[in-house]
């Protein structure tokens, strides 16, 4: 546990509950890409834990996804570093052996929907302000496409050709009628519904779970095995481009003026 991520594992019923608690936004910068992976590692490896939630503590706002500061004039080497970082946290969700549910109380876009994505079952907040969505595109940048295949198996290729290249953040209504989520409740139920929803999962034995759900990800997961390196060049490059540094300013910039 560290100041980004808090974990709190409950070792009498084998789940752990990872509290994203980097305001104001808890967005992804490299410090919570490494805390990330630690405390998955640790998880992953206790033998007292089965399942694991994700939530915020961060009013409104489950995570902004990636921190644009990380992409926005910074050299090659840093991209090179940040973006495996960022594989990595998708990498070691989609390919848990735990159960994972994604306890998503407030906006959850790019980043955000990443974790959504990539964990088992999906519960948000029934609030229209709170979205959830991957508007890569509107940033000016490309959801990579590992997070894309991710995001077909969820909602199928019509849909994701759609809410790709429009950059669609839906509201938590919306979601859950596309399929992007999978069930709504009263933002003080969130976790309480993710807990019994545990319950269910854990009525399976682990073995036979664990088995099933990495014949549904192995393609994904040997894809974006052979391809990873060639991933990590693409971002590199993609990112430093000057013309992609430039929406990023103007991203930025409107981000900031919104507020003013
Ligand atoms: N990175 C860095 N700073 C951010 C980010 C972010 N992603 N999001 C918000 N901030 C900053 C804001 O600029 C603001 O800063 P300041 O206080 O200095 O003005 C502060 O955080 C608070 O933000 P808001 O005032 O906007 O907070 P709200 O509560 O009103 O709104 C939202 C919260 C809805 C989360 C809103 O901040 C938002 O929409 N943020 C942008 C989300 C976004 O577009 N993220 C995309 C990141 S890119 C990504 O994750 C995918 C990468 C795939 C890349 C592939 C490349 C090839």
């Amino acid at each position: 546990t560290s100041s980004k991520i808090r974990v709190d594992l409950d070792s009498s019923t084998g789940v752990a509950v990872m509290t994203l608690q980097g305001p104001p936004v808890n967005s992804m910068c490299m410090d919570f890409l490494t805390d990330f992976a630690i405390s998955m590692e640790k998880l992953e490896l206790d033998k007292n834990c089965r399942g694991l939630i994700l939530t915020s503590a961060v009013p409104k706002v489950f995570s902004a996804g990636l921190d644009i500061m990380e992409m926005y004039g910074k050299g090659p080497e840093h991209a090179t570093v940040f973006w495996r970082a960022v594989q990595e946290m998708w990498f070691k969700l989609y390919s848990s052996n735990m159960v994972t549910i994604a306890a998503v109380n407030g906006s959850s876009p790019a980043g955000g929907c990443l974790l959504a994505l990539s964990s088992d079952y999906r519960i948000m907040a029934d609030n229209p302000r709170y979205v959830i969505g991957l508007n890569e595109a509107q940033v000016g940048i490309v959801a990579p496409f590992w997070l894309k295949d991710n995001m077909v198996q969820t909602l199928g290729h019509r849909q994701t050709e759609k809410s790709l290249q429009l950059a669609q953040l839906y509201s938590a209504p919306d979601a859950l009628k596309i399929g992007l989520v999978d069930k709504l409740v009263p933002e003080e139920k969130v976790l309480s519904t993710a807990t019994e929803t545990m319950a269910k999962w854990f009525s399976i034995p682990d073995h036979s779970r664990q088995i099933t759900k990495s014949m549904m990800r192995k393609q994904t997961i040997d894809k974006f095995l052979s391809n990873r390196e060639t991933d990590i060049n693409n971002f590199a490059n993609f990112v430093t481009k000057d013309s992609i540094q430039k929406s990023l300013g103007t991203y930025l910039a409107k981000l900031k003026k919104k507020k003013a």
